[in-house]
């Protein structure tokens, strides 16, 4: 029988009793759902629950994600955010649902904003609703969980537990599960059907080519850790060796420490303590594995940082090749952010004569700016990305009647590609097969992957202001709107340095303001992003 709304309403309010809001605190679904101190996120993560139910009860029952994490964050961290049902972001108008649901002040309050998203949707609270999460290695997650599944049991909704997985792992699966019944399922709604799906792609993709170059995995001792040797198990070492370091998931002070994809890219440093043999390939994840950057040291020692836009401009370069050998027309697209490094900009857009798009950061803009191409190609200078292929370019290349060996070989390799990429976000693990499975194709080292272009030197600054939501932006986050004036001051900053660019924007993820800043030289890039920063501190 159907409850009435006030069982409702009494339902969760027993519930949310047991997880109370922190005082003082305002929460904001910014740029990958909540995020800030694990001590402070159970009534949040509660009532992400009852969120979660209402998107799935509003999608018909469709499966819902919630991942519990906060990626690159210092471990006391930690964060949580919706998946939708093809495995993408949370739908950015039910955004506005999260924040409202995680300020209610009472018990009383929420419950009355429950169902005012309830009745402004005209969502059916007693039909089904499934949800399934998972979480990282963090040491707040298991309480976490258990205000989860709080949630969910006061507004009855069926869920499934899939315990520690990388978030793009989580993303396959719910993908997984909506697809399953369609004319293209995504695969195997499990953590094993992730690793099949991946290692046979892989093993096709490089099938009759050397082995790729010999790779060590600094995994920020996060999870990525355990599910890349997993990955590397199923693909058997006879076709990659992959070297594990930062495996610690139980020195739960150790995650992102001085090691991980933010470390790297930010400092433009080597993990510490990792001693590297020169030409070597190497790479580092974030604490969640949803990012990956490369690098290596040359002969003279020097680190050369293999980041997002390096990543992009290689597989711009390896897909359009393909299609030109193959003969397949399909229209192929770039999408970055303001934190694209300048040369890559232009060696995408002169030299491989590929359109470049521009969006806010957070992986939501790129991935549906990317969707407007036949293969769109998003990945954020951090390492954050993948590549979509369109149903249509999809169905274009499997009907393609190939005239010869060479275009077919092409398609065949097209088409694993489009296998072997995790298409629902960026996946740390997947876009490791994708560059390597290039690089062995191309008999190319991480040297020869290095020459395309070089990058403007750069700096990434964080600074702490009082209020970072003070900071609003325009034009893709490249300029600022407030506060007032601050911009003008930026611009006759950068005026005075070859090649200069310079932004500010807020994180989204951290509370603190970004300070982006290139210019022609090494030293003119740090000197102007510190006189940049050095505008913020008189705010
Ligand atoms: C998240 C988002 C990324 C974004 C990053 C930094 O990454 O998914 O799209 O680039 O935060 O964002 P912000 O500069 O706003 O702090 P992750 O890897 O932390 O989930």
């Amino acid at each position: 029988m159907d409850s009435t709304p006030q069982e409702r309403l009494s339902q969760i309010a027993k519930f949310s009793t047991l997880h109370p809001r922190p005082e003082g605190h305002k929460f904001a679904y910014g740029t990958a759902g909540f995020r800030l101190l694990g001590s402070l996120l159970d009534s949040v993560v509660f009532r992400v629950g009852l969120l979660a139910a209402l998107r799935s009860r509003k999608l018909d029952g469709e499966t819902i994600g919630v991942m519990i994490t906060a990626s690159h964050n210092p471990p006391d961290d930690n964060g949580v955010k919706l998946i939708d049902p093809q495995g993408e972001m949370l739908e950015a108008s039910w955004e506005t649902y999260a924040t409202k649901l995680a300020n209610a002040e009472t018990d009383d309050e929420l419950t009355k904003d429950y169902l005012a998203v309830a009745e402004a949707l005209k969502i059916n609270l007693d039909s089904p609703a499934n949800v399934v999460f998972a979480r990282d290695t963090r040491a707040s997650g298991p309480a976490l969980v258990a205000a989860l599944k709080d949630g969910l049991q006061a507004v009855a909704a069926d869920y499934t537990d899939y315990r520690i997985l990388t978030t793009p792992q989580l993303h396959y699966v719910v993908k997984c599960i909506n697809t399953a019944t369609t004319a293209t399922p995504y695969g195997k709604p499990t953590e094993e059907g992730y690793y099949e799906k991946l290692a046979t792609a892989f093993q096709i993709v490089t099938m009759g080519k050397p082995k790729p170059p010999v790779i060590t995995v600094d995994a920020a001792n996060g999870v990525g850790g355990p599910k890349l040797k997993e990955l590397a198990r199923y693909i058997g070492s006879d076709h990659i060796d992959i070297n594990v370091v930062k495996d610690e998931i139980d020195a739960v002070e150790k995650l992102n420490h001085q090691c991980g994809a933010d470390f790297v890219k930010t400092q433009q440093k080597l993990p510490l303590g990792l001693e590297p043999a020169s030409l070597e390939l190497y790479a580092s994840l974030d604490g969640d594995a949803d990012r990956i950057v490369f690098y290596y040291v040359d002969e003279a020692s020097k680190f050369h940082l293999l980041d997002g836009d390096k990543i992009a401009s290689l597989v711009a370069m390896f897909i359009r090749d393909l299609l030109a050998v193959s003969g397949v027309d399909l229209q192929v697209g770039i999408v970055q952010t303001a934190y694209a490094n300048g040369s890559s900009s232009k060696y995408l857009t002169d030299i491989l004569k590929v359109p470049v798009t521009v969006t806010p950061t957070g992986v939501k803009h790129l991935h549906h700016a990317a969707q407007l191409f036949d293969i769109g190609i998003y990945f954020e200078a951090n390492g954050h990305g993948t590549v979509l292929f369109s149903n249509s370019a999809m169905k274009s290349l499997e009907s393609f009647e190939a005239q010869n060996p060479g275009q077919q070989d092409a398609v065949t390799t097209l088409l694993s590609l489009a296998a072997l990429i995790n298409q629902t976000v960026g996946d740390a693990l997947s876009d490791l097969l994708l560059v390597t499975a290039i690089l062995s194709h191309k008999v190319w080292g991480p040297d020869e992957w290095n020459l395309a272009y070089t990058d403007l030197p750069n700096r990434l600054v964080r600074v702490v202001v009082k209020d970072r939501m003070a900071f609003k932006t325009e034009d893709a986050e490249r300029r600022l709107v407030e506060p007032k004036g601050l911009q003008a001051q930026i611009d006759a900053l950068v005026k005075k340095y070859k090649s200069g660019r310079s932004f500010v924007r807020a994180s989204g993820t951290e509370d603190a303001v970004r300070v982006y800043a290139e210019a022609a030289t090494r030293l003119e890039a740090d000197e102007l992003a510190v006189k940049v920063s050095d505008l913020l501190k008189v705010l």
